[in-house]
């Protein structure tokens, strides 16, 4: 090394000479200069990030906030003043970030940005909660529920029915049929089931559990609630109110198909009349890897007397994706039929959330 071996400044003295360094560098005995990494100090002065470099460094902050003039501090950006923070209702600024809000009776999808309506969906993950006796359907394969009793009987296709039942195998029936094959519904069936989900689950491995309730007092808020639920529905649709005076209400949650136990599916079924007509609502939770229930099942609805309806993931295989492919941010998939009366269409929407 020239420069009297020195790597950065050389001075002369009288009878020697100096080696030195630049700032933001160490003299090394050997005449060398090693990068000071300040960061390692006290001094730097960042109050977010340090970043060391040769010679010197620099400050930055951490997502969310912004370097001051100063090049030292960090001051929070207020997110909800620009234009990019994309909530659909309300924005919150937040030191650091910022969060999204919804109206009153809304709440954040998981994309943490748009709304879905709570409405029922609360409720229903919390029906232990809303006062009504719960019952449970046994814990065996092709099993159902206790014979669940109408005294005014629950109108589907032309029909009344006075005796209704879970089954475990994803579907509501009208006498005491366990079947477990699911097969295309159609005119000329014999049965009368109202299927959500309609394949060969098994919780008898113990996975899964399937419970529901029974609501006829219209006045409680439960009730109303999925009256109006039912109402959005048909007053796109159709022209006049409906007000539920009985529900059934099942739950599937976290079910799997016989013989498999690694795939978990968790769906609901709404049965509501007011003794004149009646509806089916069907709820998917497109979460939790369900596009991966793979297995056949037939989503719809076949009366004894002739009317039915298939839904298009109808006993296609893994039917998930078909049922949840129109809101890809968002928990939840519905459907619902009309299921009294004599219009032949039945299927009076198909609204997602
Ligand atoms: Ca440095
Ligand atoms: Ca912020
Ligand atoms: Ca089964």
């Amino acid at each position: 090394m020239n420069n009297g071996g020195c790597e950065q400044i050389c001075t002369d003295t009288f009878l020697s000479y100096n080696c030195s360094c630049e700032d933001g560098y160490l003299l090394n005995g050997d005449g060398t200069c090693s990068d000071i990494d300040e960061c390692l100090g006290q001094d730097h002065g960042c109050e977010g990030i340090c970043v060391n470099t040769d010679g010197s460094f620099f400050c930055n902050c951490s997502d969310g906030f912004l370097l001051n003039i100063d090049g030292k501090a960090c001051t929070d950006i207020n997110e909800c003043m620009g234009v990019d923070h994309r909530c659909e209702y309300s924005c919150e600024n937040t030191v650091g970030s910022y969060t999204c809000g919804c109206d009153v009776g809304f709440e954040l999808n998981t994309d943490g940005r748009t709304c879905r309506e709570t409405l029922i969906f609360t409720l229903l993950l919390s029906m232990e909660g809303t006062g009504h006796e719960t019952h449970v359907v046994p814990r065996v394969d092709d099993g159902i529920s206790d014979p669940i009793l109408v005294t005014d009987g629950f109108p589907l296709g032309c029909s009344r029915h006075s005796t209704i039942y879970v089954g475990t195998n994803g579907y509501f029936a009208f006498s005491e049929f366990t079947g477990f094959t699911p097969f295309p519904f159609s005119e000329g069936n014999e049965l009368s089931l109202v299927a959500p989900f309609f394949t060969d689950i098994d919780i008898s491995k113990g996975s899964g559990r399937i419970v529901y309730q029974v609501h006829n007092n219209f006045s409680d808020i439960f009730s109303s609630q999925v009256a109006q639920y039912i109402n959005v529905a048909i007053n796109t649709n159709r022209y006049t109110n409906f007000s539920a005076e009985w529900i059934l209400i099942a739950t599937w949650t976290e079910v799997s198909p016989y013989n498999t136990n690694n795939v978990k599916a968790t769906f609901f079924g709404i049965l509501a009349t007011d003794y004149q007509r009646s509806f089916a609502v069907f709820i998917y939770n497109c979460e939790n890897g369900n596009a991966t229930f793979s297995n056949r099942a037939t989503v719809g609805f076949v009366t004894s007397d002739g009317f039915y309806a298939n839904h298009e993931a109808s006993y296609g295989w893994n039917p998930y994706p078909t049922l949840c492919r129109n809101h890809p941010t968002s928990q939840w998939a519905q459907i619902i039929y009309e299921i009294s009366g004599d219009d032949p269409t039945r299927c009076i929407s198909y609204t997602e959330y």
